[in-house]
């Protein structure tokens, strides 16, 4: 063979090796998220994994990492934010204090039920998508969770009858709830609130029916105040430079599979809310409706909270609830 054969065969064949490498190359992504595998949030993780494997062929394989196994709740964003992890799971109020606008969803009765909580997502998303963009990450897609009620060991009839009461906070927002009724916060995030109640560590928080359901609150805890307060967003989260890394098509699964997990997500939200109050009643929690008072009161917390919010927020925060209300 002459050289210049020798190499023409070289090359074909480094090629064809190259073609085999490419069509077998597989992407690995971890996603870690906060809540048990169980949860309705998880669960469409999982079927958003699923569906980007499927339609990618296996190309992007997505690894969920429940209840918190891989980063503690507060730490996943800085994770994907460092490309620890490719994506990631956040709730969005856990994040007030670096930037106000990530906490307007944890502010009470800002928007309380799922038609104001859709409308909030709308307003908030080009801001949200302007700051995680900052950050170098991107927004897949959020999706609320359910209403949020105040868990108590003893009946309430008002705001008062909480005050000195063990106050389990998951965020800077409910930590200040429990400040303005006049109980000690204590901040435990989701994956260990079943042992904080065990060990009397708290004996009241406001949270979802989920959250309730998911805890077996059911064994420490009796009553459950519907008070409908607010619903706070899990945000799906991308490293910005880990997903431009994809080729075209992978990126485009992507984007689709996270467009039908926001849709999925909050319709499974809505529909699971009343499941999770039935079960949460099954195992003899009590679910009662507040009374006028403690209405009146949290409506009173909740005025505070949006007046502290615009505060701190400045114009972003004004041009944000102005969007919201329009
Ligand atoms: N469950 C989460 C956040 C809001 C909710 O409903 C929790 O209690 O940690």
């Amino acid at each position: 063979m002459k050289r210049r054969q020798l190499s023409k065969a070289l090359i074909s064949t480094l090629f064809a090796l190259g073609g085999i490498a490419s069509a077998q190359a597989q992407t690995k992504w971890d996603l870690p998220a906060a809540y048990p595998a169980n949860n309705f949030h998880t669960e469409n993780l999982v079927q958003f994994a699923n569906d980007v494997d499927k339609a990618t062929a296996g190309k992007l394989k997505i690894t969920v990492h429940a209840n918190a196994s891989l980063f503690k709740a507060p730490e996943i964003k800085r994770a994907v934010q460092g490309g620890q992890a490719q994506i990631g799971e956040i709730l969005l109020a856990n994040f007030q204090n670096e930037w106000q606008i990530f906490g307007a969803d944890g502010l009470p009765f800002l928007a309380d039920s799922y038609e104001e909580s859709i409308k909030l997502y709308k307003a908030q998303r080009p801001f949200l998508d302007k700051k995680l963009a900052e950050q170098g990450m991107m927004l897949l897609y959020a999706v609320a969770w359910p209403p949020q009620g105040i868990y108590v060991k003893k009946p309430i009839s008002s705001a008062a009858d909480l005050k000195g009461v063990k106050w389990r906070a998951y965020s800077p927002s409910t930590a200040r709830i429990a400040e303005l009724v006049g109980a000690q916060p204590v901040t435990v995030q989701a994956a260990e609130l079943s042992q904080a109640m065990a060990t009397g560590v708290i004996e009241s928080y406001m949270s979802s029916g989920s959250t309730g359901y998911d805890t077996k609150t059911y064994e420490h805890i009796k009553y459950w105040y519907d008070t409908q307060a607010w619903l706070p967003k899990n945000a799906v989260i991308m490293n910005k430079a880990a997903f431009e890394a994809l080729d075209a098509a992978t990126k485009q699964a992507v984007l689709k599979a996270g467009a039908e997990a926001d849709a999925r997500g909050w319709k499974l939200s809505q529909a699971k809310n009343g499941e999770y109050i039935e079960l949460l009643k099954k195992n003899g929690m009590n679910i009662v409706a507040p009374s006028a008072q403690l209405k009146a009161d949290m409506k009173k917390v909740g005025d505070t909270m949006l007046k502290e919010w615009l505060d701190k927020a400045g114009p972003e925060g004004k041009a944000l609830i102005d969007a919201y209300k329009k």
